[in-house]
């Protein structure tokens, strides 16, 4: 046996195919090491695809390593994400340069080989998998199987939307496609079937979607679950649906990348019949090169089937970094500097347009964004928080061009139609609408709308807060990749009693309450609808959920009662004892303040001196600063009771454990509203009888 040396997998004479050929098993490689060294990772996908990778960035993608921000490069997501190694191992072979929070370029390499040794490790750049907020040229967070995909899907409609708004004749300011990698997990995935139907439907030609058929799950052969025509699937959805039966073929995979890109009026579908683990004598083509080391031995006769030098561990070649510095590197270089120089001329002849795209890369607001946002004065029948909210988006959306999106098949429930002239409809021959149709497809809808921030538009996404269960994964990552999503969730509690059990949300308050960073937002009237607006629009990286009643929330008389612009601290005094000394405090979110202010009020007719507290979001106020905390819920009063049409889950971080939760502790029933506050307990006199009771003030004690 003769022991290849370093120096011989790559010599000055190399041809063209030997220099594909070495940065193909370059990739295969990486991937193989870092796993082993991580001992924990994905070895058998990424060795599989690596050709596919290399001719889609080295060959196809125009893609600047120097700027992975520019605003027209093709993108590309790693839909599964378990492969991320072919995103460690192609960011760092192309030298793609990090760029910051504040979309500044830093100069550093993106992901060193350093980070690849590091796999796995804590703060290293080559995370277990691709983390959008973490890892610069990562443009989605993937792993959560089927997400990837879909949010390719939002990232389409971007570039359809900022082509139909910006281009003009001479100025392609915007033509890019989205490549998306998926496998069969994400084929299986529901979240994938809804957004590929939805992206049939939109005709979206600059997606392109590349199916890893491997036939292998972790739990072995596909022949066990997944047997359907998935070609036959694709046509039936309007897309384009190819196939090259060779993973290693990359002259077949370039010409079916071709195809794609010539295919106008439908997505492209590319099945690619692949080898997972490919090469390695013992774990080609089974489970056991998913998910696990391959091992050193297996390695050792991996690298020679390569031709590689088996002993050499994360070893690059010079010329593997060349090659692709000649490839992408060349090819993205003169795109971008193409054009910036074409968006010169543009900023010149429209000096408008080009301002809202600077202002939109950097997720920043047009002045004037908050003018005319209304005021409502004093009702005591008052506006259901749906009603505010369309008013509020109507004119927010007038004042913001690249605000859009749409509900799942309810905008007349959600009241988030935008109605103003011009606002139009997505659609395939109107590409510049702003009103999104998701159809019945909440799941999609949440990953889509990610995909839309992704691109920097301003997005949102509405439905019943009962079915934004269906749509958690989707609004999970919003937060883990720190997008400025916007959900809108209307009958927010049992405002819809007649719906029954079904149709009221119990739970979901907490839980999203519990999902870190997201913005999770209960207004009490229509002024807090206003200002809860005014908070999420100026969010740039943090996702939030408005809860909104389906029912009229009394206006309340902001003259009596604090100003809601109280809301921007999550918590307010709403009203107070007079003189500020309260022996009790009462504290709601939502429909429940009104309620507690009924009870605020019998309880100072009464000579009980009361504080009413509206409470919008924890997550926001847990961020105020601990004297204002302590004025809203001074330590020493420890009477208080909390009143939320929800599960009472959490709320004795506020009242304490003399505190008392008026909440839901079981499902609720089918019935009139009014009847159902009675069956929970949501009435005023029950209010004012447990805060006296509590007080020791009860006639019944
Ligand atoms: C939503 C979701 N469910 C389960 C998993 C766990 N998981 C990771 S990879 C995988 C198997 C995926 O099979 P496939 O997509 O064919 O990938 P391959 O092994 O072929 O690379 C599973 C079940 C996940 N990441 N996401
Ligand atoms: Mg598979």
């Amino acid at each position: 046996m003769s022991t290849i040396t370093p120096s011989a997998v790559s010599s000055p004479r190399m041809t063209d195919a030997q220099l594909d050929q070495l940065s193909i098993n370059c990739i295969r490689t990486l991937s193989m090491d870092a796993v082993q060294q991580a001992k924990s990772g994905h070895p058998g996908t990424p060795m599989a695809l690596a050709p596919l990778v290399y001719t889609l960035w080295n060959r196809v993608m125009r893609f600047d390593p120097q700027d992975p921000i520019w605003p027209n490069r093709d993108r590309f997501v790693l839909s599964n994400g378990h492969a991320s190694m072919l995103l460690w191992s192609v960011l760092h072979l192309t030298g793609t340069r990090a760029v910051n929070a504040e979309y500044e370029r830093l100069g550093t390499p993106a992901v060193s080989l350093d980070d690849i040794r590091h796999f796995r490790q804590l703060s290293s750049k080559a995370p277990g998998h691709p983390e959008y907020h973490w890892v610069s040229g990562v443009e989605a967070t993937t792993g959560p199987l089927g997400q990837g995909i879909a949010m390719s899907v939002g990232m389409a409609i971007a570039e359809k939307w900022l082509a139909s708004r910006y281009n003009r004749p001479s100025f392609e300011i915007f033509g890019y496609n989205i490549y998306a990698v998926c496998g069969d997990g994400c084929m299986m995935e529901g979240v994938g079937a809804e957004a590929a139907s939805l992206a049939g439907h939109l005709a979206l030609d600059n997606l392109c979607w590349i199916y890893d058929n491997n036939h292998i799950t972790i739990e072995g052969s596909t022949r066990i679950t997944f047997t359907e025509d998935i070609a036959a699937r694709f046509l039936g959805y309007g897309w384009n649906v190819l196939r090259v039966g060779d993973a290693n073929d990359i002259d077949r995979i370039e010409h079916a990348l071709d195809i794609f890109r010539k295919t106008k009026g439908r997505p492209t579908f590319i099945i690619l019949d692949s080898h997972i683990g490919y090469g390695s004598p013992h774990k080609q083509d089974s489970a056991a090169a998913h998910g696990e080391p391959l091992g050193e031995e297996e390695i050792r006769l991996t690298k020679r089937d390569y031709g590689w030098p088996e002993d050499a561990t994360f070893l690059v070649p010079d010329a593997v970094r060349e090659h692709f510095a000649a490839g992408v590197g060349t090819r993205g270089m003169q795109a971008r500097a193409q054009w910036t120089e074409l968006f010169t001329a543009y900023r010149s002849a429209y000096p408008e347009l080009a301002s809202e795209i600077d202002l939109m890369q950097r997720r920043e607001l047009p002045s004037g964004w908050e003018a005319e946002l209304p005021l409502f004065p004093a009702d005591p029948k008052g506006i259901a928080g749906r009603d505010a909210s369309g008013r509020v988006l109507n004119v927010l959306a007038q004042n913001v061009p690249w605000l859009l999106g749409g509900s799942a098949d309810l905008g007349p429930s959600n009241k988030t139609t935008l109605k103003f002239e011009g606002a139009g409809d997505f659609e395939p021959g109107t590409p510049g609408g702003r009103n999104l149709h998701f159809g019945i497809r909440e799941h999609a809808m949440a990953a889509i709308v990610n995909g839309l921030s992704l691109s920097k538009l301003r997005a949102f996404g509405a439905t019943f807060f009962i079915f934004s269960d269906y749509a958690r994964p989707a609004i999970r990552l919003s937060a883990l990749m720190e997008l400025p999503t916007i959900f809108v969730f209307t009958h927010d509690a049992m405002g819809d009693g007649e719906d029954g059990p079904t149709h009221q949300p119990v739970e979901q308050l907490a839980s999203f309450r519990a999902i870190p960073g997201l913005v999770v937002l209960r207004p009490a009237d229509a002024n807090e609808v206003v200002e809860a607006y005014r908070y999420i629009m100026r969010l740039r990286h943090q996702p939030a959920v408005l809860a909104l009643s389906r029912q009229p929330l009394p206006t309340l008389d902001r003259s009596k009662y604090a100003a809601a612009s109280g809301v921007a601290r999550g918590a307010y005094v709403l009203g107070d004892a007079p003189g500020g000394n309260p022996e009790v405090i009462l504290i709601g979110s939502g429909s429940e303040v009104s309620l507690c202010i009924q009870a605020h009020e019998e309880l100072l007719a009464e000579g009980i001196r009361s504080r009413v507290v509206s409470m919008p979001s924890w997550d926001i106020f847990e961020h105020q600063t601990q004297e204002y905390q302590e004025s809203v819920l001074p330590p020493d009063i420890t009477v208080r009771v909390a009143v939320e049409q929800a599960s009472t889950l959490g709320w004795e971080r506020y009242v304490g454990r003399s505190g008392r939760i008026v909440g839901m502790k079981t499902f609720g029933a089918s019935a009139p509203l009014k009847e159902l506050q009675r069956k929970f307990g949501f009435e005023p006199e029950r209010v004012t009888e447990i805060a006296k009771e509590l007080l020791g003030k009860s006639k019944k004690t």
